[in-house]
């Protein structure tokens, strides 16, 4: 049990037990002299390493947690780096934000730095860290080649005062994620005002899926880059590794590009409410460092319109159809809809270039997002100029017939943006629709071209069908992952889809491996690239957006990253620690359970 120390100049004292055989010990506030237990977040050494896994979230593979703690300044942290040119400098990018978190735990410290000097005062630790990339440089995420496994080993020499975490890894991705579970073994005492870290940790650590993602809808509402970065930083501190943006919907198109800039002029809600390459550039690096891949979505060829307008002024025809028009009910899911004009060649001139554009400011990528979602054939098949497009191409008018139609669209984008990365191939991603439908993903869709993002119930048959035909897949269940309040669902189903309200709890629970298995017997588990939470702002903004995404994303986070066989009752005691830990970081993260539950669970 954690030896804690009294707390003087206080009228309270701490009872620590062990919970039985139960996961975790218990740590009871007791006011004296009354010995009235009263209610009490648990005391940080419990925090710490009561339990077998403390308040680490998510949960490493192999964990093994000393009992004792020591105290220590941060001034007094010392590091070594070993590694290439270019992972030091990443690690010293990722070690300032390591240090960062300690500024949050206590304000008192920074006094202490020009008060304190060498040696340390006693009872405080020296802090060494060791980082040691041991493989090849790797600076950017890739699906099959990245590793980012870490070994963090922590001893303490009682002689010297010294404590020494060494973390180990292939990359610097994997040792991103040692030096942030790293940062859970430490915690702050609020009352004497003092930092602890365990005095002994052996974890080894790798995630169960390459793929962990959190997806962004920044055209329904603009969101500042401030509340991007906000929202990569709390990505890494959950050990998510993709932030998928849909940048682009038929609201609004607020991407700044040198060589179309009629698309934001016409496509943005104000001049401010757009996105300039620098700003793409920083936040790219922003998360690159932070062990976050940027994937950029642009959705077409339908949720598309304003941005679009300006073709008939410019001599090149109709660029979009449908957008804006009654009856939208018949032709989307949602106003104001649209879709590109696939009678009008001039589309592809135009997406070649935004192509190109994004990729520099995006690149270099490994994933590409091309949307494909909610195409409704009767928009196309109810304009004339696709009609009379059709006919003289002698195609018949059939949903089949436009469903080829699509499909080539879809070939003739990869192909653009294959050109546009010089020739270099990555795989594209793609929403679940009528092109994944029985019978048709094989006729419509190459496998090795695109990864299918599965946004359907979690009994579909179509996730069986999928796994069968071997795609790989993410899985994003609109049952269990959509995080959005979205009024998009009023239409298509009858059903506000934050409503009812899905809790971390069914986040949690949502199983890409169990889903797989309860509709086939034979899962060749490697298609299963991993998951993601979408997050579509009709009703959500910057203000908003960190209550949605957290803590319900960290709890996609464990879902992704160690992949738990039991449910989320086995990880309410760290998530409740881990939601107070990630308020203490800055995020407005909402409230799981009244203060008086802290001590009883
Ligand atoms: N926007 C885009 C949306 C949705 C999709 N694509 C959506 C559909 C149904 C629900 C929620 C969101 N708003 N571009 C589907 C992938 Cl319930």
């Amino acid at each position: 049990n954690a030896e804690i120390p009294p707390l003087s100049g206080s009228p309270w004292s701490w009872r620590c037990e062990p919970k039985g055989e139960g996961l975790y010990d218990i740590c009871v506030r007791i006011l004296t002299p009354e010995n009235t237990a009263t209610p009490a977040l648990s005391h940080p050494a419990c925090r710490l390493t009561c339990g077998k896994f403390g308040t680490l979230w998510p949960k490493p593979k192999s964990v093994n947690l000393g009992k004792q703690l020591s105290y220590f300044l941060p001034h007094s942290i010392s590091h070594t780096f070993v590694a290439s040119e270019e992972d030091t400098l990443l690690l010293t990018e990722a070690f300032k934000n390591f240090m960062k978190i300690l500024d949050t735990y206590d304000s008192e410290y920074l006094l202490g730095k020009l008060t304190w000097k060498s040696p340390e005062p006693i009872g405080y630790h020296k802090v060494n860290i060791n980082i040691h990339i041991e493989g090849p440089s790797k600076s950017h995420l890739g699906l099959d080649i990245t590793d980012e496994k870490y070994a963090l080993v922590v001893t303490t020499d009682l002689c010297s005062q010294t404590s020494t975490a060494n973390i180990t890894a292939k990359t610097f991705f994997g040792a991103r994620h040692g030096l942030e579970t790293l940062a859970q073994l430490i915690d702050y005492e609020e009352i004497e005002k003092k930092l602890m870290i365990v005095n002994s940790a052996d974890i080894k650590d790798e995630p169960a899926f390459p793929y962990r993602g959190l997806m962004l809808d920044t055209s329904r509402n603009f969101i500042t880059v401030e509340a991007i970065k906000r929202t990569i930083d709390t990505m890494s501190a959950n050990k998510l590794n993709t932030f998928h943006w849909h940048i682009t919907d038929s609201y609004t198109f607020p991407l700044a590009l040198k060589s179309l800039p009629k698309m934001a002029y016409y496509g943005t809600y104000s001049p401010r409410q757009v996105y300039l390459p620098e700003d793409v550039k920083g936040l790219v690096e922003y998360a690159r460092v932070r062990g976050v891949r940027v994937v950029p979505e642009l959705d077409a060829p339908a949720h598309v319109g304003f941005g679009w307008q300006w073709g008939p002024q410019e001599g090149l025809g109709n660029l979009t159809v449908c957008v804006d028009q009654e009856p939208w009910q018949e032709f989307c899911l949602q106003p104001p809809c649209g879709q590109l004009n696939i009678a009008n060649q001039n589309i592809y001139t135009i997406l070649g270039k935004i192509y190109q554009e994004m990729l520099d400011m995006f690149g270099p990528l490994d994933l590409f997002h091309f949307g494909g979602d909610e195409v409704n054939v009767h928009c196309w098949n109810t304009t004339e100029e696709i009609v009379t497009y059709m006919k003289s191409k002698n195609l018949s008018l059939t949903d089949e017939s436009y469903y080829a139609q699509w499909s080539q669209f879809q070939n003739r984008a990869y192909d653009l943006l294959t050109e546009a990365n010089g020739q270099v191939k990555i795989p594209g991603i793609i929403w679940t629709s009528h092109l994944t439908e029985k019978g048709h993903t094989n006729r419509y869709l190459n496998k090795e071209k695109y990864i299918i993002q599965i946004w359907s119930v979690k009994t579909d048959p179509l996730i069986k069908e999928l796994l069968d035909q071997k795609y790989r897949l993410i899985f994003s269940n609109k049952d269990a992952w959509y995080l959005d309040c979205g009024f998009s669902a009023w239409v298509g189903e009858g059903l506000n889809s934050c409503s009812p309200y899905k809790g971390w709890q069914l986040v949690y629970d949502n199983s890409p491996k169990k889903i797989a298995l309860n509709v086939s017997t034979e899962v060749d588990f490697s298609l299963i690239l991993g998951g993601e939470a979408p997050l579509w702002t009709e009703q959500a903004d910057s203000l908003t957006i960190d209550g949605r995404f957290w803590p319900r994303g960290a709890a996609l986070g464990e879902r992704l990253w160690s992949d738990p066989d039991h449910d989320w009752r086995d990880a309410e005691y760290r998530m409740v620690n881990h939601r107070q830990r990630l308020v203490k970081r800055g995020v407005q993260a909402d409230r799981l359970q009244p203060e008086w539950c802290h001590q009883n669970q």
